[in-house]
């Protein structure tokens, strides 16, 4: 089969992890770039050599001869990006935050649905090596049922020298990090009913929240802790670890930083290492995102060659997006929020 043509909006910050893991799929190219700004859509068409560029996504859209669009633009411009997408039946990846509001996040899904093209939220946090390993160990039994879990991510590390925009929003840690977060605790320990949130800003040079605190019940019957923080100061800084903790009818699992596993079940302790790859274009402390990047751009190939549903896909990715409203909602009002009755 010959490989698909993709195109990609948004020529940004992180743009060029995916450009460069768009390199590495195996059954897929890009060959169409578009920013609305000329400068960033030089420096990434020289870097990997794509000839066709646009400044508009309109007039893309209307030239065509590509088979899907990775949207990898800031959430201001998803509803309409997506929507354009559908217009054009083109299937879409698109960056999270999926959008500004559920409500916008529903009718991008619904758009979709109706134009009979498949669509994917970049979700990449749980296709990172320690995370598939997490989870292989609980789906192989090795501590029973998980009746308790923790999903940790603490750092002090300046994220806004990269991405300027996470200092301006009246929303910063869970609309930008914590939905990684939650949806790593959906993905290891299932749907959730309800859920409690406490939020704090401590650092005052930015606008919105930088600690989160979240207690969520699952559908299992499990509870779980999401705990995330930027301004927190550990002696080694572990940025871009998740920490994860669960506990288990037959024994206990840890994820701890330098992505070291410790198993305690009935055979006793097994220690192993979790840490992901550097790739050729990767760089350290990012690299275990940017292995992800690879990973979930690679699956959204396979399942688009074969036909089947991608893991965050857009109807999947309501699931964490409600709970980051349902987080802020209950920060507000300081009262736990059903999720069944969001969705
Ligand atoms: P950025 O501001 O550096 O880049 C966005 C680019 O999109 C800019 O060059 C801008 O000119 C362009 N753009 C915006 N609207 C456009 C439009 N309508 N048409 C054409 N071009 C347009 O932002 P970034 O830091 O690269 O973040 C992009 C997205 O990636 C955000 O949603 C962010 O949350 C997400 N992100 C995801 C991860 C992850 O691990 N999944 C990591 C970092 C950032
Ligand atoms: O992964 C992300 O979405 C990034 C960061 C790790 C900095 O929070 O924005």
């Amino acid at each position: 089969m010959a490989g698909l043509k993709g195109a990609l909006i948004g020529c940004g910050f992180f743009a060029i992890n995916q450009m460069h893991a768009w390199k590495d799929v195996k059954g897929a190219d890009i060959v169409v770039i578009c920013d609305r700004d000329p400068e960033r859509l030089k420096i990434v068409g020289d870097q990997f050599g794509i000839e066709r560029r646009y400044t508009d996504a309109a007039t893309m859209f209307g030239d065509g001869g590509f088979d899907f669009v990775d949207i990898a633009t800031t959430v201001q411009s998803h509803r309409a990006l997506v929507e354009m997408a559908a217009a054009h039946k083109t299937p879409a990846i698109c960056q999270k935050p999926f959008a500004k509001t559920l409500n916008d996040a529903k009718s991008m899904v619904a758009v979709c649905a109706q134009a009979g093209v498949p669509l994917m939220v970049h979700e990449n946090f749980r296709w990172q090596t320690p995370i598939q390993v997490v989870k292989a160990i609980l789906q192989s039994g090795a501590i029973g049922e998980p009746f308790w879990g923790r999903f940790s991510f603490r750092s002090g590390y300046d994220v806004f020298s990269g991405q300027p925009y996470l200092a301006e929003g009246a929303r910063f840690i869970i609309e930008d990090l914590g939905i990684h977060t939650l949806d790593i605790a959906r993905f290891i320990l299932g749907d959730v009913t309800s859920l409690t949130a406490r939020t704090k800003r401590v650092n005052p040079k930015i606008k919105g929240e930088d600690v989160a605190t979240i207690l969520l019940d699952h559908e299992n019957g499990a509870t779980s802790i999401v705990d995330v923080s930027y301004a927190s100061k550990p002696a080694v800084e572990p940025f871009p670890e998740t920490l994860i903790e669960l506990d288990g009818t037959k024994g206990t699992l840890r994820l701890s930083q330098g992505y070291r596993i410790e198993v305690n079940g009935p055979d006793g302790i097994a220690v192993s290492d979790a840490s992901p790859q550097l790739l050729p274009w990767a760089s350290r402390p990012w690299h275990n995102i940017q292995e992800s990047v690879l990973a979930i751009q690679q699956h959204w190939t396979d399942r688009l060659a074969d036909g089947g549903e991608t893991t965050t896909s857009g109807a999947d990715n309501l699931k964490t997006f409600a709970l980051v409203e349902a987080a802020y909602e209950s920060a507000t009002s300081g009262r736990a929020v059903d999720i069944g009755a969001m969705l």
